[in-house]
């Protein structure tokens, strides 16, 4: 049986448009996501759940800088100073040629953090990112004593934020924090394997220069797909960090006989490094339902690639990342765990 870690005050974070197609829509990241798996991990007996732990903040310092942090903390605050009606958004960015230093106002500091518009700040956005990294660390703590089955029900996502940015509705790095919370704990190698369908820009940005964490990511190639501007197969790290970054982008309509062959060298590159932890950024976003994305899995296929996880027996953390197919949102993440738990 899987211990979940979950904080309610991931509804704190419910903006109500997200810019897409050129209208705002009700955005696809949204609180029923949390719920269904939560429903779901209680329908199929994984009925331990555990409350979030206030993370400490020279943790959070690790992966994600001050001046970042702070503006994340006020930034709400300072978008209604001003008398905004709608939900903070950024509309001006610090493209090719001009300055990246941080402005004081706050549509200039939007820009300067952001690596995408879709994500809202909101009233309750910093309480609840905070909450979903509590819920990462806090599950890395339960693996780090001794637990072999944990899950962390992250919300928002973290696998975008890198350690000044947002977008693709995360704000702070939850796999980042707990791999960084392993090597805390005694962990000289940690893997990140990233099987959400986005590539894990933020993650693979954090680490792109170490050596003690791999970040594996399998993902919609990015010539067609989010976040478009990272994830290729020539990212390999740099410095130290050149080895130790490895993507597996691929093309639409990729179903799961590709996929998992994919998933299979992940597995092999994660073997050969051997990791004392395994960080998994669980998004179920390439089944073949999801609104925004284009992989073709089948809810079993997520049963199998659980199994093939498992078989590894590492002390794995499990970090939900997207996924956006809400009705099935529960039974395909369950899945995962099952699979996993079958054969761990
Ligand atoms: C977050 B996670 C859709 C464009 C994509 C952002 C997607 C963020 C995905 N109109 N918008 O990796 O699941
Ligand atoms: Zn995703």
């Amino acid at each position: 049986m899987f211990t979940t870690i979950a904080s309610d005050d991931h509804q704190l974070h419910f903006p109500k448009g997200e810019l897409a197609g050129g209208t705002f829509v009700r955005p696809y990241e949204c609180p029923e996501r949390w719920t269904y798996i939560h429903d779901q991990l209680k329908a199929q007996g994984h009925t331990e759940f555990k409350p979030a732990q206030p993370l400490a903040t020279d943790l959070l310092q690790r992966v994600h800088t001050r001046d970042y942090l702070q503006f994340l903390q006020s930034a709400w605050s300072e978008w209604q100073k001003e008398g905004f009606d709608g939900e903070a958004l950024p509309t001006v960015f610090p493209a090719r040629r001009m300055q990246q230093r941080v402005p004081e106002y706050i549509d200039g500091k939007l820009g300067y953090y952001a690596m995408a518009i879709e994500t809202a700040i909101t009233a309750g956005t910093w309480q609840a990112a905070l909450s979903s990294a509590n819920c990462a660390v806090t599950a890395q703590a339960e693996v780090s004593s001794g637990n072999r089955e944990v899950f962390a029900l992250c919300r928002p996502p973290g696998h975008h934020a890198a350690a000044d940015l947002y977008g693709g509705y995360c704000f702070l790095n939850n796999a980042a924090l707990a791999a960084e919370g392993f090597l805390h704990n005694g962990a000289e190698r940690v893997v990140i394997l990233d099987v959400d369908f986005h590539h894990g820009n933020g993650t693979q940005d954090i680490f792109y220069q170490r050596d003690d964490v791999l970040f594996i990511s399998l993902h919609g190639d990015p010539v067609h797909a989010f976040p478009h501007f990272l994830g290729y197969a020539d990212e390999i790290g740099e410095g130290k960090g050149e080895g130790y970054n490895l993507n597996f982008p691929m093309p639409p309509g990729t179903p799961y006989s590709v996929w998992s062959e994919a998933l299979r060298n992940a597995c092999r590159a994660t073997e050969k490094f051997s990791p004392d932890a395994l960080v998994v950024s669980l998004g179920v976003d390439t089944f073949e339902k999801d609104p925004i994305s284009f992989f073709k899995l089948t809810s079993d296929d997520f049963t199998d690639y659980g199994e093939l996880l498992g078989r590894l027996k590492l002390p794995t953390l499990f970090v939900m990342e997207g996924g956006y197919a809400v009705e099935e949102i529960g039974v395909n993440t369950v899945n995962v765990l099952n699979g996993f738990s079958a054969v761990s």
